[in-house]
């Protein structure tokens, strides 16, 4: 008697998504970025003065995965070289540009902020948080900090040990932020989505984007 030794039950079970290796990309429009207003009184703040938002206006968005290393490219409509650094609320995010994976493309698992972040289980982030004092000008390269976060049930983001950000840079010629680092696991029907965010002075509103619209996309 013949006995065939192959495992027929595992081969009953779903195939394991492929690990996503290559180039994604998500295109926006320019000129779409939102105004969230949070003045408590309810009344309209209406941004003074001679404001641009080019810096949270997302027009192109690519990653490029290659054995868990990412490498995120962000294009904004402009990237001046000089910010305004003004936040008086001292820790509170003032400026931040983040790609998020939803590495299990479950909303399920992962953040649980609200609804256009839910789901993601990594983020890779540029950012500055207001250290207070006086408001100021200065390059966001003398100021940012760069990680790749993981996200804990109820909605905070720590440090991924062993999958810190390796580097960020700032492209002033083709408006791009550039940020590499390590995110394990991703895979074809993993999720990916990116968000331009702005929180000036302390005068009730913060302005963002989002790249899609549609709130996200799929690597492959
Ligand atoms: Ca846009
Ligand atoms: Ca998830």
């Amino acid at each position: 008697m013949v006995v065939d030794y192959r495992p027929l039950a595992l081969n009953a079970l779903p195939a394991a998504p492929e690990p996503f290796t290559g180039y994604s990309t998500i295109s926006d429009p320019k000129g779409d970025i939102d105004f969230t207003f949070i003045d408590i009184s309810n009344v309209i703040v209406v941004p003074k003065g001679d404001f641009t938002f080019s810096f949270i206006d997302i027009t192109n968005v690519g990653v490029r995965v290659e054995d868990g290393e990412v490498t995120a490219e962000i294009q904004l409509a402009g990237l001046p070289e000089q910010l305004t650094f003004n936040q008086a609320e001292k820790h509170t995010i003032e400026y931040s540009w983040t790609v998020y994976f939803d590495v299990d493309g479950n909303p399920d698992t992962g953040a649980d902020l609200k609804k256009e972040r839910k789901g993601a289980d990594y983020e890779l982030v540029i950012y500055y948080d207001s250290q207070g004092g006086v408001a100021t000008v200065d390059t966001l390269l003398n100021r940012y900090k760069k990680a790749v976060r993981k996200a804990k049930a109820g909605g905070s983001w720590v440090p991924e040990a062993g999958a810190l950000a390796t580097s960020a840079t700032m492209n002033y010629t083709t408006n791009t932020l550039t940020i590499q680092g390590l995110v394990p696991g991703l895979n074809a029907n993993s999720r990916w989505w990116a968000e331009a965010y702005w929180y000036p002075e302390s005068s009730g509103y913060i302005v963002n984007d989002r790249a899609p619209d549609t709130y996200y996309d799929t690597l492959q």
